[in-house]
């Protein structure tokens, strides 16, 4: 459960998160456990046709497929043309890439958004790289100073917690001083296929502003493909960063099955499937906090998010920890966010995250266990509507 890492006492996030597997109701990591849609469905029907297929057709092919679905789903049509790709079998792995090539090419001084899912900072810290925050708000609206020797800069949008999205022109803003001052703009866009606002072109972007840039796109939170996913580790074509080195250090390429499954998951997104996994986190968020609206001393701080996780500010003298505690002895599973704000985790612990990527049976558990522990000494909330006799 926890671990001593240069001294420090360490419990990460993944750890809790491992945890809540298979307990109760689980609703504390980020990975797709909703119910496969009838469209989805239909595809996983067709498996030992598509393992066949995987077999025999080219690897190559079948990669360069999977990545084009996947990326001209998501809104990158420039992508490939100005771009390298290299497949893996995580974006967490895409990660300990990038981190290892930056370090073997002298970078050392790392800014990443704050706060942030804590493996971000532990990947880079992991590989030697000094850490400075930069706070999302001014990321967004483009006040932040970079800290003084920065040479790389690493935002994720949408961010995980928060679901806070780099606005194209903010992109611009960005790419722009990265480009003036050489620093290597990194984009963690995992959450990327919940939201359209984050699905402008980020390439054709980084490519007139002319900075060198790592992207690190993500199949793995998007559909309920137990894990069968792929990270993508996109690059500026002929940057000199060592990435494709250090991938085959680690990696011949991502089994043939996945990148078929993946290809047949982004063609159907397209085909309407991301509308129907929007409208999914959508109700479920909708469910989430109308459960809540009327237990006063809880409210969601992320008003604009749509990621498929959500979070709850606690009630004031009370902390994130607490609650995620206490929940935890009536068996329902959250995440306290101490670690996402990785620099001040103080500041974290305003906060619980609750996932919405489940059945709506198990928001709706999770909304009722966290009304009672919250609103307890309140009267009890109900739904307009809702019958009033016990
Ligand atoms: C989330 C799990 C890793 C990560 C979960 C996550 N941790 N890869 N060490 O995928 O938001 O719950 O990002």
């Amino acid at each position: 459960m926890s671990g001593q890492i240069g001294g420090r006492h360490v419990t990460n996030l993944t750890e809790l998160e491992i945890a809540a597997i298979g307990c109760g109701v689980n609703v504390a990591d980020g990975h797709a456990r909703q119910e496969l849609t009838s469209s989805q469905r239909k595809i996983v029907n067709r498996l030992p046709g598509l393992f066949a297929e995987a077999a025999t057709a080219s690897a190559a092919g079948l990669d360069w497929r999977a990545q084009q679905a996947y990326l001209s789903a998501v809104g990158q049509h420039t992508a490939m043309a100005g771009s390298e790709v290299l497949t893996c079998y995580s974006s967490s792995v895409a990660m300990e890439i990038l981190g290892r090539s930056a370090y073997a090419a002298g970078i050392r001084r790392v800014a990443i958004i704050h706060p942030t899912f804590d493996n971000i900072p532990d990947i880079m810290r992991g590989v030697g790289m000094t850490l400075q925050p930069v706070s999302e708000e001014e990321l967004a609206d483009g006040t932040a100073a970079l800290p003084a020797g920065t040479e790389l800069l690493l935002v994720t949008t949408p961010n995980n917690p928060t679901g806070a999205v780099l606005a194209a022109d903010a992109l611009a803003h960005w790419a722009r001083a990265c480009a003036a001052s050489g620093v290597i703009l990194v984009l963690d866009t995992s959450f990327r296929g919940f939201d359209e606002r984050a699905q402008y072109d980020h390439y054709a972007v980084l490519a007139e502003q002319g900075c060198r840039y790592v992207v690190i796109e993500d199949t793995g939170k998007l559909w309920p493909t137990l894990d069968l996913k792929a990270g993508f580790l996109v690059f500026r074509r002929g940057d000199e960063l060592p990435v494709r080195r250090v991938y085959t250090d680690l990696l011949l390429g991502v089994s043939p099955m996945i990148l078929l499954l993946i290809h047949e998951f982004a063609d159907d997104a397209a085909a309407g499937g991301f509308g129907e996994l929007r409208q999914f986190i959508a109700a479920n968020r909708g469910l989430l906090r109308g459960e809540l609206a009327a237990c006063a001393p809880i409210s969601f701080p992320d008003a604009g998010s749509r990621i498929s996780v959500d979070r709850i500010r606690v009630p004031a003298g009370t902390t994130g920890t607490g609650l995620w505690q206490a929940l935890r002895d009536d068996g329902v599973h959250v995440l306290p966010c101490r670690q996402f704000h990785w620099a001040d985790p103080d500041a974290g612990d305003r906060f619980v995250r609750v996932a919405l990527c489940r059945p709506p049976e198990e928001i709706g558990a999770a909304a009722a266990a966290i009304r009672a522990q919250a609103g307890s000494g309140l009267p009890p909330t109900r739904r307009p509507g809702a019958s009033v006799s016990a």
